[in-house]
């Protein structure tokens, strides 16, 4: 057997496909809402990462080796130190909740560390190649890799089960990953900006939301406008990337009672702050454009003097400070699949 066939090239790649399986499920989570995508979505990423700690014991003897022989591996170093971050603040945020040290909660950590991790990855893979053989395929293989997967979901399962006998706050944690806070009471739900936008002044006198439909002309709706066209009470779930959710009662103009259903093309929904989500054309049925919430009108944090409430989606789709909503040609998916503002 020559060197470069020893089992830590296998390692290694074990722990590369582990590593993008858990940043693209990790990614996926922040796409879906509803049980039960959600649920196994959130398994799967918490199955996989495990599996990275399962395998480290075999990664510390190959990088023993490699620190004694190799110079240069400031890099990899910390490489290794944002992954075991992001893996210890991911099984922090599923056992012990929205904790916050300075603002900053676990998950931010998990997220934060991720996304550094992803340049630092891409370096390691060009400079530490490790190229996979046809006979890696072997029987051999699909036993070890077994083995390493029943490792990993008992992992989960010890965790799970931990987590709920001994009453942890994750024991209480949705679908999602997310934690409950201040549903029923809007003013005890967080106010939430994806990056950086500001909570804006607006002048609910000379404030107007503009719909524009193809063909048409621009529909004006002052404040006064849009109570006088609002309906009745609807429950919905406001769960944000950030690891929280709440329940309210909102109310407000539904998007099809203004647009109708578009046969084509997509609505984007624009606030005063140039923060724009795109809708496929079918949502119209179910998105309102709220003005109020448990029975009071929006406060300005929460998207005075109209947000977009979109149920069956995480929250960076609930658009706050609304003041365009347009039926364009785009589809809805031409957007990044996250906001870039
Ligand atoms: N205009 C605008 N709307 C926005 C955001 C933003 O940054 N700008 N953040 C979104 C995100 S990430 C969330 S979770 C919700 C938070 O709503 P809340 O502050 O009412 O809790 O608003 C969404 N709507
Ligand atoms: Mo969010």
């Amino acid at each position: 057997m020559g060197v470069s066939s020893r089992p830590s090239r296998r390692t290694n790649l074990a722990l590369l496909l582990l590593l993008a399986g858990a940043l693209a499920t990790g990614w996926l989570a922040f796409g879906v809402e509803g049980a039960p995508q959600s649920r196994a979505v959130s398994v799967v990423h918490g199955v996989l990462g495990l599996g990275i700690l399962v395998l480290s014991p075999w990664k510390t003897v190959i990088v023993r080796r490699g620190l004694r022989r190799r110079r240069g591996h400031a890099l990899a170093v910390a490489f290794a130190v944002v992954v075991a971050v992001s893996l210890l603040a991911g099984v922090v945020h599923a056992a012990l909740g929205p904790l916050e040290v300075a603002g900053v909660s676990a998950l931010d950590v998990h997220v934060a560390s991720a996304v550094a991790a992803v340049p630092l990855a891409l370096f390691h893979v060009v400079h530490r190649r490790q190229r996979p053989r046809a006979t890696d395929l072997s029987r051999r293989t699909a036993l070890r890799a077994i083995a390493v997967g029943g490792t990993a979901t008992l992992a989960y399962g010890a965790l799970e089960s931990v987590t709920s006998v001994a009453g942890l706050p994750g024991a209480h944690r949705r679908a999602t990953g997310s934690y409950e806070i201040g549903s029923g009471v809007p003013s005890a739900m967080p106010v939430t900006q994806w990056f950086t936008d500001d909570v804006p002044r607006i002048d609910l006198d000379t404030y107007a939301l503009l719909v524009s439909r193809p063909g048409q002309p621009t529909l004006r709706l002052s404040y006064d406008d849009l109570l006088a066209r609002v309906g009745p009470n609807q429950s919905a779930v406001l769960d944000c990337t950030g690891g929280w959710w709440a329940e309210q009662a909102w109310r407000g103009v539904r998007l099809d009672t203004l647009l109708g259903i578009p046969d084509h093309g997509s609505i984007a929904v624009r606030s005063v702050t140039g923060y724009t989500r795109r809708f496929p054309p079918d949502d119209a049925a179910q998105l309102l454009l709220a003005t109020h919430v448990g029975g009071v009108p929006l406060s300005p944090g929460h998207g005075a003097p109209v947000r977009l409430v979109a149920p069956g989606r995480r929250g960076f789709w609930w658009v706050k400070w609304v003041e365009h909503v347009s039926v364009e040609p785009e589809p809805w998916w031409s957007q990044p699949p996250f906001p870039l503002q």
